[in-house]
């Protein structure tokens, strides 16, 4: 059993005995759906764009089991007084506010898609930080699409799930991400990260493993917060929408020259669709160095996509920038913001005997602008979503 397997059945033991302390019943089974990181290709997914994810070894456990009537019934670990207790067949769009709307959205978005699920209880535990751009949101919907598809016996395809997933968060919640968190939470596999062609839904495993080079993937999370559902994530994805119609194109995706760019006349908009434009050329740069085995010189490509966010995209936070700072200075390969942007975390590429100066310089450059330390996050390329079996007790 590996390391993150042990864990994991550990978690999963444990999990059920909080299952068992919260509703006097015996669960069917855990399963465990991870956060991401993002490599590269950022605000390309709704563009019909590349990205290209991976999984951490953190995410968020649903532990369940079925209730044999329509009543879902909800329970966190992280929200000890926010339980819910809803019959699925009355739920409507926007009706649960709070986490639980991301669980019961998926048992909506399940029947919406003609799979015949009925009630469930639910106990959800996670070790992802919320906010910090690593898919918490995902991670939990993840989790319970799969729990709920196994224990009502549908062989529903991965990808399918990854749709439902995306529906619960647009149509449900109400937040209009894109398709790459859902996607990367469903479809990683553990040293590899996933190209995903966001137009045609192919995928292809790309092999990253930092540590075989003798690098390592930093991920910082900054301490500074703003949701997805905040204005400006939905405002970058009308912009872009607009510099498409303003193309003639349908996405732009379909932009295949930079020089087009120059017949938008607003320059906000060029800006935007310049960033989406070179984002998508750096994915494909970026898979071309991995698959060489030239993990090193994505650094420079890291930065760039940094750049670009902070100024064409407009969706970098001071936090943020003073962390791509501090660690290239202090020798990193390469850095950038991850997500969606206005806070959250970055990730810097370094070599792994650089890593204490590269964290000594981003928690200096904090301690010096008096802001909260950053927290440091292991970021070992992980397993996609999975049933977890309980290990034996200690
Ligand atoms: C968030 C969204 F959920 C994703 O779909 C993606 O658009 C990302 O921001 C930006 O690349 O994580």
């Amino acid at each position: 059993m590996t390391v993150g397997a042990a864990r994991a059945a550990a978690w999963s033991r444990r999990g059920a005995a909080w299952f068992a302390g919260a509703y006097g019943a015996a669960p069917e089974g855990a399963w465990l759906a991870p956060g991401r990181v993002n490599l590269i290709g950022e605000h390309t997914d709704y563009n019909d764009g590349f990205v290209l994810p991976f999984a951490l070894g953190r995410g968020t456990l649903a532990v369940a089991g079925r209730r044999g009537d329509d009543i879902i019934e909800l329970r966190s670990r992280q929200v000890p007084d926010g339980g819910e207790a809803v019959s699925i067949g009355s739920l409507q769009p926007g009706a649960i506010p709070g986490w639980a709307g991301y669980p019961a959205g998926v048992a909506w978005a399940m029947r919406e898609a003609g799979h015949p699920v009925a009630g469930i209880r639910l106990l959800i535990d996670s070790d992802l930080p919320r906010g910090a751009g690593l898919s918490s949101s995902a991670a939990l919907e993840c989790a319970v699409a799969l729990a709920l598809a196994d224990l009502h016996g549908l062989a529903v395809p991965r990808f399918e799930l990854v749709l439902i997933a995306q529906r619960a968060e647009n149509d449900f919640v109400g937040v209009p991400c894109g398709i790459m968190d859902q996607s990367a939470s469903l479809l990683c596999q553990p040293g590899q990260a996933l190209l995903l062609d966001c137009r045609t839904a192919e995928t292809a495993a790309v092999p990253f493993d930092p540590a075989a080079s003798g690098l390592e993937l930093l991920v910082i999370d900054t301490g500074a917060r703003r949701e997805l559902a905040d204005g400006g994530y939905a405002s970058r994805r009308g912009e872009c929408d607009r510099a498409a119609r303003a193309l003639g194109l349908g996405s732009l995706r379909d932009v295949t020259d930079i020089s087009q760019l120059a017949r938008l006349t607003d320059p906000l908009l060029q800006r935007r669709a310049r960033h989406v434009f070179t984002e998508n050329q750096r994915v494909i740069e970026t898979v071309r160095l991995l698959r060489a085995g030239r993990l090193g010189e994505t650094g420079a490509l890291l930065t760039a996509s940094h750049e670009s966010l902070r100024d064409d995209f407009e969706i970098s936070w001071p936090e943020a920038d003073a962390a791509v700072s501090a660690v290239t200075e202090a020798g990193a390969l390469g850095a950038r913001m991850i997500g969606g942007g206005f806070g959250g975390s970055v990730i810097a590429l370094a070599a792994q005997r650089d890593s204490a100066r590269i964290r000594a310089s981003v928690d200096s450059e904090f301690s010096r602008r008096r802001w909260r330390p950053p927290r440091f996050i292991d970021a070992t390329p992980s397993a996609g979503a999975r049933r977890v079996p309980a290990g034996p007790p200690p």
